[in-house]
């Protein structure tokens, strides 16, 4: 029942910031440099998914195979190009609504939890200053299932004490929708309806949007 949601997890790239970009740029430079490309339609494969399984993927689309130190070597030059991006971020880069949304939440006593699968998710928390609103933060170092695996979001919820039946889940990814519906929570997907169609219902993002009308969806799905 919606009137017994108690908390909402949040993925962090792609739906409290814009971070997705950086990922791409930087990823995109790495398989230049190794001599070829790939589109922004693949680059939707590699959304919540981990960093050394995002290059096995790009590896393959570039039909280059290599060693394990080598990937681990491109991984971390990867991130390095990736960290110079966050690291100017600041709060201004929290995406539209989000903050709005949060303080809305906080209110009406519903709790709040992360549930990424960065490693990087705490630095980009600290820059735009995020911090202390999340009540607990499952990230890539504390998880080692990759969505569409339901751990984090299961880590998360149990760490907030809520079972996944009384929460809800906002994910841009396809995979993270996945995750999200494997646990047994309501999933939200934060982009497009091509491709988040599978979730519960699809927001664009959080501008203009309020928990009031987010549970009313969610009511109208469970009194079906
Ligand atoms: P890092 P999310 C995910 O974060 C990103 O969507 C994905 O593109 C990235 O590869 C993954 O984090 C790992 O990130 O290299 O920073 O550890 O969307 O689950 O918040
Ligand atoms: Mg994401």
């Amino acid at each position: 029942m919606a009137n017994s949601i108690e908390a909402c997890i949040f993925d962090l790239d792609g739906v409290i910031v814009d971070t997705a970009k950086f990922h791409f740029l930087a990823w995109r430079r790495l398989a230049n440099e190794l001599g070829f490309d790939f589109t922004e339609a693949q680059n939707e494969k590699l959304k919540g998914v981990s960093r050394i399984q995002s290059l096995e993927l790009i590896l393959q689309w570039g039909g280059i195979s290599l060693d394990e130190p080598a990937k681990m070597a491109l991984a971390e030059q990867k991130n390095d190009w990736y960290r110079d991006y966050i690291l100017q971020m600041e709060p201004g880069d929290v995406l539209e609504g989000v903050e709005g949304f949060l303080a809305e939440l906080k209110r009406n006593g519903i709790k709040i939890g992360l549930g990424s699968a960065s490693k990087n998710a705490e630095t980009i928390l600290q820059r735009v200053g995020l911090t202390e609103v999340f009540e607990v933060v499952v990230d890539g170092n504390r998880h080692t299932k990759s969505k569409p695996d339901p751990e984090v979001f299961l880590t998360a919820a149990a760490a907030l004490g809520v079972a996944p039946e009384h929460a809800i889940v906002f994910e841009d990814a396809e995979k993270g929708v996945d995750a999200a519906l494997n646990g047994g929570f309501y999933a939200v997907g934060v982009g497009s309806p091509e491709v988040l169609g599978h979730a519960h219902f699809v927001i664009p993002g959080f501008a203009g949007v309020h928990l009031e009308t987010i549970l009313d969806r969610i009511y109208l799905i469970t009194s079906e």
